[in-house]
């Protein structure tokens, strides 16, 4: 049972290091830009939601004449750029105040005009109507080149981001031979270095395949490697949405409970897990046909595998919740649930989030079991558990983190914290009733990615319900976000100013790093680059060797 008392403290950087100002800016412009992107794209969603009840407003609505056209803006502004540019923004500064020290200043302003350049090439050409082909670009669906382009620039963002932290490192480690990298460095660091070998795949895809086939520069494409190398980066992309979230988890949440992070190994060793068990695509794939066996079944062992960085995660979490809760006087088995700071909206957004997550991940489970997944592929069951994973667990903890870090970044006080305690519950209301609905449809057979509101076939019984739940949560939903919106906006505008800003609210350690011994190799980020490599070098290996050089056959299909 946790307690508060007998710990060993470890201090991060006390060295009072402070960001210039120009890199602050960036910082929060790149957190902001991630956020408007957001606000457009759940405007798309709520109608994406009404369509589940039979409400068709596609038509009405800007940037989403067809369907198809909505849910590609919405995928594009929610998934790629929302959490991209929150991350590179997040991420660069727990790096800089971790490590003591700035990142490349130039390296920082390129990131963020990189990721506003490739929304706006990607963002125009889906709202003119020329690249409804939904965030996962399957060939021969194809979209014109200012779309590939565009998400070409939103990668770069991140990979220079991942070069400013590095670059960084490098430094410190030459001022700090034979210490620990601090623990915040760390996890975040290894963040991008997992996202920097999983977006290989798409980078290849792009790159090579579509963007020169979408200049006409290829007789064709070739849907079955691209689909291939899309999902080797699209299982991972998920851990690139979720891990800065696992960060606050982690390193923040236990102080803003009042609580302390149990083990800094534990912790190292779950993000080490999400950089080495990275060949998983496949289980994205167990119903594609000219796929065979063999990258099925690994892909799925090793899907049971990476489940368990996330239950370190949990047991992490919940240890430090429950040591907050009983140093705030919670009593007996569940006492210190109560008890934890709910009256903060940065606490209560994130641990809502967190419980959402509980059954995102079960369903991430059924998802991953061979034979279950025949019955819930390409139903809406698929996106009642990335709702609960991506909508929840990553966008409403960037809810709840931006409770603290806004004031942070800007020196003005949250404003209307009873609006943002009110929105944390509505959007966690809105989005379980949401994923029930999808849930218990997808079970019953209903389909995704189809605008149920137009289909000319009966409904099968059972889906009048689950639409109508889809739509009641998604409206919530909607509601909450703008709310979150109002919030954030009348924070930057009319928050009262409090300088000097208050530091990063970052948790100390029971079982802190150890300085020599075996803990060491931990902090080799490169032996474990490699042991990944070798992993995906023998799923892949061997279906690249069968498939390249890629068989470009396929007449392009444009949906406009
Ligand atoms: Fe997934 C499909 C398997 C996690 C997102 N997933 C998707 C798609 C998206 C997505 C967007 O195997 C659709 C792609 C498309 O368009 O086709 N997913 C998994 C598995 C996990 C998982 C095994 N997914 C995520 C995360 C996402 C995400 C995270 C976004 C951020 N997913 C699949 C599979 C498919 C799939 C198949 C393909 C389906 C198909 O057929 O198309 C695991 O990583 C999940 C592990 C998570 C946990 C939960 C741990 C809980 C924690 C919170 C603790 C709570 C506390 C509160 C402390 C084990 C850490 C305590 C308080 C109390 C009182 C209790
Ligand atoms: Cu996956």
């Amino acid at each position: 049972m946790p307690t508060a008392e007998a710990t060993v403290t470890i201090v991060e950087n006390p060295s009072g290091y402070s960001l210039p100002d120009s890199h602050r800016r960036y910082i929060l412009w790149s957190i902001l830009f991630g956020f408007a992107a957001l606000a457009v794209g759940v405007f798309q969603g709520f109608a994406q939601g009404l369509n589940y009840a039979g409400i068709n407003i596609f038509s009405n609505f800007p940037g989403m004449r067809t369907y198809y056209q909505g849910l590609t803006l919405h995928a594009v502004l929610n998934v790629f750029v929302f959490p991209f540019a929150a991350a590179n923004g997040w991420l660069a500064l727990t790096v800089a105040r971790s490590l003591g020290r700035n990142l490349n200043g130039f390296l920082l302003a390129l990131s963020f005009w990189l990721m506003v350049a490739g929304s706006l090439f990607a963002g125009y050409i889906i709202v003119v109507g020329k690249a409804s082909v939904l965030y996962t670009f399957y060939p021969p669906l194809r979209a014109e080149w200012p779309f590939y382009f565009g998400v070409v620039l939103l990668v770069l963002s991140t990979w220079t981001i991942s070069v400013a932290q590095l670059v960084a490192l490098a430094g410190w480690k030459k001022e700090h031979p034979g210490e620990r990298i601090p623990l915040l460095a760390f996890v975040s660091i290894a963040t991008y270095v997992m996202w920097d070998i999983a977006s290989m795949g798409a980078a290849l895809e792009v790159l090579f395949l579509l963007l020169p086939w979408s200049l006409n520069l290829l007789p064709g494409s070739d849907p079955l490697l691209s689909r291939v190398l899309f999902w080797f980066t699209g299982h991972q992309i998920v851990y690139y949405w979720l891990l800065p979230l696992y960060v606050s988890w982690y390193t923040m949440i236990p102080r803003q409970v009042g609580g302390k992070l149990f083990s800094d190994t534990l912790a190292r060793i779950a993000f080490i897990l999400f950089i080495v068990l990275m060949p998983v695509g496949f289980h994205h794939q167990y119903v594609d046909p000219g796929v065979a066996g063999y990258f099925k079944w690994a892909a799925g062992i090793l899907t049971f595998a990476i489940f368990f960085p996330s239950l370190l995660t949990a047991f992490s979490v919940m240890y430090a919740l429950e040591m907050g809760g009983r140093a705030r006087g919670g009593k007996g088995m569940l006492g210190w649930f109560w008890r934890i700071p709910w009256g903060d909206p940065s606490v209560s957004a994130q641990v809502l989030a967190m419980i959402t997550f509980l059954p995102g991940g079960i369903t991430g489970l059924m998802n991953a079991s061979v034979d279950m997944n025949l019955l819930i592929h390409n139903t809406t069951f698929v996106p009642g558990h990335f709702h609960m994973t991506v909508g929840s667990a990553v966008a409403l903890s960037y809810f709840g983190l931006a409770y603290w870090l806004i004031p942070y970044l800007t020196g003005r006080e949250l404003w209307g914290k009873r609006l943002a305690l009110l929105q944390s519950w509505l959007y966690f209301v809105g989005v379980l009733i949401f994923a029930r609905g999808e849930i218990s449809g997808g079970l019953l057979g209903m389909p995704r990615r189809t605008a149920i509101s137009m289909i000319n076939y009966a409904p099968l019984p059972g889906w009048k319900l689950a639409g109508a739940l889809t739509a009641v949560g998604g409206s919530l939903m909607f509601v909450a976000a703008v709310l979150f919106f109002v919030v954030l906006a009348m924070t930057l505008l009319a928050g009262r100013k409090t300088r000097p800003v208050v530091d990063l609210p970052f948790t100390s350690t029971v079982l802190g790093a150890a300085p020599s011994g075996n803990q060491l190799i931990l902090d080799k980020i490169s032996y474990w680059v490699l042991l990944s490599l070798t992993l995906v070098a023998l799923v892949y290996g061997p279906f690249l060797l069968t498939h390249i050089p890629p068989t470009l056959s396929a007449p392009p299909f444009m949906g406009y």
